[in-house]
């Protein structure tokens, strides 16, 4: 899109490093910008916009209207991770389900889609439907099966920073950082090399307000791992710690957090709210390149 070419190629974190030629991310970062990850639900209680789209043609337009508003990579997930607890957990069967008469009309509009799911079965499956990427909120390591059925589909990954509780007592950044260093092994044993990886640290998982603020305001400390990073701060709670808002009201912090992520260096933001994304990351592009 004509508003996209405003972006400056000097954003932070550009051009992320180590891609090979071939892989979804190198075509995708090809574009030499920050990418928006735009979420599509299809759950009955999300905690920000559960039962809009569990219908599969509510869905399937919701999907347009995002690839129209400019997202480059569509999250599809069919089971809340319900951040702030009260989770209910769905079997496999009825995840399929629900992605079922989504998941390939959503993938044949085009554009990469990645499956926002933390079981091995729906990742499989969707990857053969020809989804590209894995977005895991539990970065490898619950389901034990996740990194080879990643590895030997060729499939990109995000390995998301969790905790199954928050512990206001604990280093956040270390804990976040070794959590990292676990994944990314698993990743290595499976074979799945560095270009397909993206790490995020979980905005809102495990996490106290304090300690969501912190990991973006310390995003760059882990840089150091070579990998882009994604920050998913959309309608997160930690907003409405800082002014008192319902997730639908959220707007102005989402995007106030991911413009800091990105020259932070974040790479990828994942968004519900993919037009005000777009618009925010071009202006300040804009305004960066004109200095
Ligand atoms: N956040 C949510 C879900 N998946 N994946 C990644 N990689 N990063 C995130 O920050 C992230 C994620 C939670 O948001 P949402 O999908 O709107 O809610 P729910 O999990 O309740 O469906």
């Amino acid at each position: 899109m004509a508003r996209h070419m405003a972006m400056s190629a000097k954003s932070e974190g550009f051009p992320p490093p180590k891609a090979a030629a071939g892989d979804v991310l190198t075509r995708l970062f090809a574009k030499r910008r920050p990418l928006v990850m735009g979420v599509l639900n299809v759950t009955p209680d999300s905690f920000s916009d559960g039962g809009h789209f569990l219908d599969a043609r509510a869905a399937i337009e919701h999907a347009r209207r995002l690839a129209a508003e400019g997202a480059d990579i569509l999250d599809v997930g069919a089971e809340s991770t319900r951040p702030y607890g009260g989770a209910v957990r769905v079997s496999a069967e009825q995840e399929r389900e629900r992605l079922l008469p989504v998941l390939a009309e959503v993938i044949k509009l085009g554009i990469p889609v990645s499956i926002d799911t933390m079981k091995s079965e729906i990742a499989a499956w969707a990857l053969g439907l020809g989804a590209a990427i894995v977005n895991d909120v539990w970065g490898l390591q619950r389901d034990p099966d996740m990194a080879k059925i990643a590895a030997e589909n060729g499939a990109s990954v995000i390995m998301m920073h969790n905790r199954d509780s928050a512990d206001p007592a604990i280093d956040i950044v270390a804990d976040v950082t070794a959590f990292f260093d676990q994944s990314l092994a698993i990743a290595a044993a499976a074979g799945i090399p560095s270009s397909r990886i993206v790490l995020d640290p979980g905005i809102g998982f495990g996490k106290t307000p304090e300690q969501s603020l912190a990991c973006i305001a310390r995003l760059d400390t882990w840089r150091r791992f070579g990998v882009p990073l994604l920050v998913g701060a959309s309608r997160k709670r930690f907003i409405h710690s800082v002014t008192p808002s319902d997730p639908a009201e959220r707007i102005g912090g989402s995007l106030a957090a991911h413009l800091l992520a990105v020259e932070k260096g974040a790479a990828i933001v994942r968004v519900h709210d993919v037009a005000p994304t777009v618009q925010a990351l071009a202006v300040a592009a804009a305004i960066r390149s004109a200095q």
